[in-house]
């Protein structure tokens, strides 16, 4: 059957029943079809009022985004941030567009410029804008202009833990997140520490809409498992878009 991707043993029950829009035919645990083939499978699934999760929209344009990707990285390379408190975070990371988001012994912000060059941040590629913009519509947030997108580099025992993303003066925009590569088991909670935590498996192509209400939602990402794949070999790759100012 042609959902079959989002039906069955690979939905989570607990996360799948607040689409409220539903049409008779696609009664299957509130994700939507948007539209799919043999090889690519498109679903959309209301998570949180302001977020909204679209399975398979980034798979097509996989490929072009990671060759931007290597294009961004050859002049602001992935690296290991230190945070506040002094440890090495697990994640590799890079920007591009206006400012990036860089963390040292000092704290958090937001930087025009790659502490490790001197040198401003690579531009956004139009294929990361357009792709972002696209996904925000399909999640309710029109005209989304994002200053900036952090890549996260996962390889095997990488992880995030819980935390907040709160650096952003526009509290209503969303961040667009998109997975590429490896799949990985996100965590998601509420809007305080100790709310429960839902755990949610996000697989290449995924893209999640966080915006709104559900915009400064604890979230973190599990250790990753080692693991092949033909797009990223043995790491996952995430692109974070952020309207900054
Ligand atoms: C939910 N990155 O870079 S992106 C991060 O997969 C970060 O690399 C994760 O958390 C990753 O800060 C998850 C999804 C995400 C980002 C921001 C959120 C989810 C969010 C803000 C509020 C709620
Ligand atoms: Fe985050």
């Amino acid at each position: 059957m042609s959902w079959r991707r989002s039906a069955g043993k690979r939905a989570d029950k607990r996360i799948s029943a607040s689409t409220t829009a539903v049409t008779p035919e696609y009664e299957n645990g509130g994700v939507i079809p948007l539209f799919d083939n043999d090889s690519l499978a498109l679903s959309r699934e209301q998570l949180e009022e302001g977020a909204v999760l679209l399975r398979g929209f980034a798979t097509a344009a996989g490929p072009a985004l990671l060759e931007e990707m290597r294009r961004i990285e050859q002049a602001a390379a992935f690296r290991q941030l230190i945070t506040p408190g002094g440890y090495t975070m697990s994640v590799a990371m890079t920007n591009c567009g206006r400012v990036g988001w860089v963390s040292d012994r000092s704290g958090y912000r937001y930087d025009p410029v790659d502490p490790n060059t001197g040198a401003p941040w690579p531009a956004m590629p139009e294929s990361f804008r357009e792709l972002a913009a696209a996904a925000a519509a399909e999640g309710g947030f029109a005209h989304y202009d994002p200053d900036a997108c952090l890549i996260n580099r996962y390889v095997a025992g990488a992880k995030l833990s819980l935390h907040q993303d709160r650096d952003e003066k526009d509290a209503w925009a969303p961040i667009v997140s998109v997975s590429l590569g490896l799949p990985t088991v996100f965590l998601w909670g509420g809007k305080r520490r100790s709310d429960p935590v839902r755990r949610l498996r996000l697989e290449s192509g995924d893209v999640v809409v966080w915006g709104g209400p559900a915009r400064f939602f604890y979230h973190g990402v599990a250790p990753l498992k080692d693991g092949q794949h033909p797009l990223t070999g043995d790491t996952r790759v995430n692109l974070t878009f952020r309207k900054v100012f």
